[in-house]
């Protein structure tokens, strides 16, 4: 049995770690004023920040072409025996949706649309799951149920520097009601039911970071798994690393990574976000 892994841009699985595992990607699209961009192919994070910066109007995103989306299915129907996509959280974004209405185009290829229920990292480990247990020869329906628990032992807490670009983009549920003063608050986010939400209403992002920090360390002691850690940036990757080497110190036992929120995700959460996500490590006994 032979399945493709097909992925969109915001799980940020570099481009050596995407053709050593066979993945394929679908980039979102990043807009800046009068330019489009597709992020991870045709601007960097750091491009994207620097452009970002200089520009008086909010970036946008949009989700991956339709046209590439199919063009990309078609030339895997012909190589795979079935196809696993798996993309951003479809309560922020309309990818995994367009995908499930193509699920039925190659009856020859069926295409199994996995919703990760979130982005960026912890979405690239359950793609690199699914690599791993298609490289195997697993069949889909066995890598879909394998993805599904995972996906239940997936956290991830985030906070922004303000809430403006999360508001103005729609992708704060319940966001339309914050005014003023409050966007500069620095709230504990994570998702819930696939939605972004405010899960505390911190006042510093130190005392934001002490609590996500306090979160993991009840989980490391609750489950009976390793955890992979992975710290996120928005441009911060020198504060990210310092966070990281924090939490490695305390637990040397467990793996401890970084990544970054690129352009699509940098629209909707603005420069200098931080978020720190773990996940079962499926990968320590292998
Ligand atoms: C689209 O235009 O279809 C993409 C919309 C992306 C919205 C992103 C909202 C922020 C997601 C934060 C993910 C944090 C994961 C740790």
């Amino acid at each position: 049995m032979k399945t493709a892994i097909v992925t969109d841009s915001t799980a940020y699985i570099p481009e050596q770690l995407r053709e050593e595992h066979h993945i394929y990607m679908l980039p979102l699209m990043v807009h800046l004023g009068e330019e489009s961009f597709r992020e991870e192919i045709d601007i960097s994070a750091e491009e994207f920040y620097e452009k970002a910066s200089q520009l008086d109007v909010f970036p946008s995103s949009s989700q991956p072409s339709p046209g590439a989306t199919i063009e990309l299915f078609k030339r895997l129907s012909k190589e795979y025996d079935a196809i696993i996509a798996i993309y951003l959280s479809s309560g922020i974004s309309g990818a995994y949706q367009s995908a499930y209405t193509l699920k039925d185009e190659f009856p020859l290829c069926p295409i199994y649309p996995f919703d990760s229920e979130i982005s960026c990292y912890p979405q690239a480990r359950l793609v690199l799951e699914a690599a791993r247990l298609a490289h195997e020869g697993i069949e889909p329906e066995r890598i879909i149920a394998q993805l599904t628990e995972l996906r239940e032992r997936t956290k991830a807490y985030f906070m922004v520097d303000d809430l403006t670009n999360l508001q103005k983009g729609g992708r704060l549920s319940g966001g339309a009601a914050l005014v003023g003063s409050m966007l500069k608050i620095k709230p504990i986010l994570h998702f819930e039911n696939k939605e972004i939400v405010v899960f505390e209403k911190i006042r510093t992002k130190k005392k934001a970071l002490q609590r996500i920090r306090k979160l993991l360390a009840i989980d490391i002691k609750k489950v009976d798994y390793p955890l992979v850690i992975t710290v996120i940036h928005a441009n911060r990757e020198a504060a990210a690393k310092e966070i990281a080497d924090k939490i490695q110190h305390d637990y040397p036992h467990l793996r401890v990574e970084i990544s970054y929120f690129g352009p699509v995700i940098g629209t909707h959460l603005g420069e200098g976000a931080i978020g720190i996500s773990w996940t079962e490590d499926v990968e320590i006994n292998k």
